[in-house]
């Protein structure tokens, strides 16, 4: 009985004519982004958070449990009657079948340009604070290379007192490190700026990753060609793809937390972010986490490169520019529920979502219900690193009545991410980049959740 209200809901839900996705999208716009076999098994998953939360003390008056004649339980399964796979069946493992609806996916709203163009992380479907490395969103200039390792090189010029070239084998020898760090795309949530109403949290907030990262600390490298501090203020660091792709870095980050990266997830990068050889700069935007990169300079000022000139810029309402801005501010976003899903009943749902800051750790998260009037603590979970992102999780018992979910996140500078209405007020409507404004999540009282704008 439940779950044919369910399937009425999922068709309704995917013959919806206004939205300007496609068959394919509508599917994956639906429930954490899941198709049927999934749905159950979300649904089932809701049931036993139901359980938690009476424990906890919540009115569930609306939970039911599967009947105790379930078949599923009941009667036996092929799976406990037959040999299973044998082991390395699959000598490198790949997710199950029923999760092919998990995917990095192109906006709709966007246009590829040649091989230019981003794939959005599907944040809806992830758990706690690692992107699984097939699902870590791109983002090429000029798409992307599988570089033969043994033909790739470092060079380190510049203001040093002696330049080198290191091949891979040479930097793998160094002494390593990893650290668990996000990297957002600059450009993330800025169709927002638009007032856009992009369908789901993929596309308002997919270009963002957190992965745990290993190489040399890059203050290794410099320290090792003898970088001249005196003179030298910047680096520059240069991709080897055909984009060209080069950024200042401020010698300051370069020397305390930037790092030489050849490791993603326990394995080496993947060839879409970067293989062999990327930089990574915590906390900063995107872009200045070179990928394939094969050059850095040690300059004494920042280079203006046609990457720093004509992009990541933000158009200020006295009608200047604001360039080089590069910190990653304090955001977060609920992932669950988000665009696109559908709430099944009424009753107990986990809110449940990220928080980030490029300027440390997150300190607080603080969730609204009803649009910003009342806020209340969410739970954060461990750990809370710095330049990561942390999950966070809030109990809710929904009453059907249509609700605003927003969350507010606070990082240990105390700035706290700002609403729309305040980051306009500072940045005007103009900006395509750097936008952590709070996110706005409507939950119609038939449970369908969509984008909406609130001040
Ligand atoms: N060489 C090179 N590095 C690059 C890019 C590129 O196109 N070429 N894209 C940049 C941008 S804009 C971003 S947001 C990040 C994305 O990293 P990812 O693709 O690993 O997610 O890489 C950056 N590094
Ligand atoms: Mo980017």
């Amino acid at each position: 009985m439940k779950s044919n209200s369910i399937t009425k809901k999922l068709g309704k839900l995917r013959a919806a004519p206004e939205n300007f996705i496609g068959t394919e999208l509508l599917e994956q716009v639906s429930i954490n982004g899941v198709d049927e076999p999934r749905r159950g098994f979300i649904r089932n998953s809701f049931l036993s958070a139901v359980g938690l939360s009476a424990a906890a003390g919540l009115a569930l008056k609306s939970a039911s449990a599967q009947s105790l004649g379930d078949p599923v339980i009941i009667e036996k399964q092929v799976w406990q009657t037959t040999l299973g796979q044998p082991v390395a069946a699959l000598p490198y493992g790949v997710p199950s079948k029923y999760e092919v609806n998990l995917q990095r996916r192109e906006s709709p709203g966007l246009t590829r340009v040649s091989a230019a163009s981003v794939a959005f992380t599907p944040l809806q479907g992830l758990f706690g604070i690692i992107t699984p490395s097939g699902l870590h969103f791109e983002r090429h200039h000029q798409g992307w290379y599988d570089i033969d390792p043994e033909k790739h090189r470092l060079m380190i010029n510049g203001l040093v007192a002696q330049q080198k070239i290191y091949t891979m084998s040479d930097l793998m020898r160094l002494p390593a490190v990893s650290r668990i760090h996000f990297i957002e795309c600059g450009a993330n949530t800025g169709l927002e700026w638009g007032n856009v109403a992009v369908p789901t949290v993929q596309y308002t907030h997919g270009m963002l990753s957190c992965s745990e990262f290993t190489g040399v600390p890059l203050s290794v490298l410099l320290d090792d060609c003898g970088v001249d501090l005196k003179k030298g203020k910047f680096v520059l660091a240069e991709g080897g793809d055909g984009s060209g792709m080069t950024r200042t870095v401020p010698i300051e980050s370069a020397m305390s937390d930037a790092l030489v990266v050849w490791g993603m997830n326990g394995e080496m990068l993947r060839p879409e972010n970067g293989y062999p050889l990327r930089l990574l700069v915590p906390g900063v935007q995107g872009v200045s986490s070179v990928k394939w990169l094969r050059r850095i300079e040690v300059g004494d000022m920042p280079y203006a490169s046609k990457d720093e000139a004509v992009h990541y810029m933000d158009l200020m309402p006295n009608g200047l520019h604001r360039q080089y801005t590069s910190i990653q501010e304090c955001k977060s976003v609920i992932t669950t529920p988000s665009g696109g899903q559908q709430l099944l009943d009424k009753g107990f749902y986990n809110i449940s979502g990220m928080a980030w800051s490029g300027r440390g750790k997150i300190k607080r998260v603080d969730i609204s219900v009803d649009g910003g009037k009342n806020w209340r603590e969410a739970r954060l979970e461990s750990p809370v690193l710095s330049k990561a992102v942390t999950r966070f999780n809030f109990e809710w018992d929904w009453d059907g009545s249509p609700a605003i979910l927003q969350s507010r996140a606070i990082d240990e500078t105390d700035y706290v991410q700002p609403t729309n209405r305040l980051l306009r007020e500072v940045r005007g409507t103009r900006s395509i980049y750097h936008n952590n404004a709070i996110q706005s999540w409507k939950i119609n009282p038939n449970g369908e959740v969509s984008n909406v704008q609130v001040g």
